[in-house]
């Protein structure tokens, strides 16, 4: 009797929170129209370090500006494009015969009155290629899935789905989600099924093949995605399978790992790693049983980068990248801005970033961060309602 009750009440909360979701993104069309309308150039832009997530995300927005009649321009980083790797150009290839992609220089030396920024998987002002060029927009729009802080871009035009109420509803697994929602708001008729399908790898790179990080407007939206939209799935598949290389380092730098009590995996690198290698390390280790995995290597530079991933959210693994180093995420995904350690040797350095993974996980170090609070007691005002 009493585990019915529960279930029933699982399904209501399921039902009102993909319906909510959905209702909310309908709400910000009509911003969305009148800004991509009332413009006289559009340009789009992500998140340096471009994932399927950020990719995907552009080609939808794309499409949309072009529903509205607007030729919209991508901005990138020149370097990061020339080095793209090939599944990455791939993707590019197919959203770049409708789109325009052109770098900071192009942006500098043709601005135009009366331009839009919108800015998709993303919202601090350091993570795009844009430099310190915010001020040249005469409208900017953020549609991301990250938690904001102080140095998120300054606009009143956001859409940004991260709920961090400890029942949160209005909360998306990644930007492809929102942006399938807002191609069906807007009734795009996408002919070309490839922008289904990288759409749901933005949503399987994001939940890690529905590992995690799923809600239930993202089942539903993964199922419309397969069975409606003719999204494809084996394609999606092959995008995230792995090189057995690769895979042979990211599992060297799982054999890293350290446990802090049950709940945190943590494991320092002796190689030199990208990004993508150290989050798959992390979201390995979430098969393991913890609430949190916690992993870092070097990159080229020399510096230190640190990627956290959580199991249930019960961690805030947000609040812990940017003690580290002013990081951010969200309650599933997270990075710390890349660390320099000073020590005399190897052992000495992985030693010491240790300790300072541990002291922010025990509060001995941490930043103040004025808008992170301001934005909690928002968001319980918006339970409230
Ligand atoms: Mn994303």
């Amino acid at each position: 009797m009493e585990k019915e009750l529960v279930q029933g009440e699982k399904q209501s909360f399921n039902k009102k929170q993909s319906m909510l979701v959905r209702k909310k993104i309908s709400e910000f069309k009509d911003t969305l129209t009148h800004l991509i309308e009332d413009s006289n150039q559009v340009y789009l832009t992500t998140h340096k370090n471009m994932d399927y997530d950020a990719i995907a995300s552009l080609g939808a927005i794309g499409l949309i500006c072009r529903k509205l009649k607007k030729s919209p321009y991508i901005v990138v980083d020149q370097d990061e494009y020339n080095n793209l790797s090939y599944d990455k150009s791939q993707m590019f290839k197919k959203i770049e015969d409708k789109f325009v992609v052109v770098n900071l220089d192009w942006f500098n030396n043709n601005k135009t009155e009366k331009s839009l920024l919108i800015a998709v998987d993303v919202n601090k002002q350091f993570m795009t290629p844009l430099k310190n060029n915010y001020g040249d927009f005469d409208n900017i729009i953020i549609i991301d899935h990250h938690d904001e802080d102080s140095d998120t871009i300054k606009t009143k035009n956001k859409l940004i789905l991260n709920d961090k109420s400890e029942k949160p509803i209005y909360i998306t697994s990644s930007c492809s989600e929102i942006m399938y929602w807002l191609l069906k708001q807007y009734k795009v008729n996408v002919k070309d099924i490839d922008y289904y399908s990288f759409l749901l790898l933005g949503i399987y790179l994001d939940t890690n093949k529905k590992r995690k990080n799923t809600f239930p407007s993202t089942h539903e939206c993964i199922s419309e995605l397969i069975d409606k939209k003719g999204a494809d799935e084996n394609k999606v598949n092959e995008y995230l399978s792995v090189d057995f290389e690769t895979d042979r380092k990211v599992q060297r730098l799982v054999d890293e790992t350290k446990w802090l009590t049950i709940r945190y995996a943590i494991g320092i690198g002796n190689e030199v790693y990208t990004d993508e290698e150290i989050a798959k390390a992390a979201d390995y280790a979430l098969k393991y049983t913890c609430e949190a995995a916690i992993y870092a290597g070097k990159d080229a530079t020399g510096k230190y980068l640190v990627k956290a991933r959580s199991n249930r959210g019960n961690v805030d693994i947000g609040r812990l990248m940017f003690d580290l180093n002013k990081g951010g995420g969200n309650r599933s995904s997270a990075a710390a801005r890349p660390i320099y350690i000073d020590a005399s040797t190897k052992e000495e350095e992985r030693e010491k970033l240790f300790k300072e993974i541990k002291d922010v996980i025990y509060y001995k170090k941490h930043n103040p961060r004025k808008r992170y609070y301001i934005k909690r007691k928002n968001n319980n005002k918006e339970d409230d309602e």
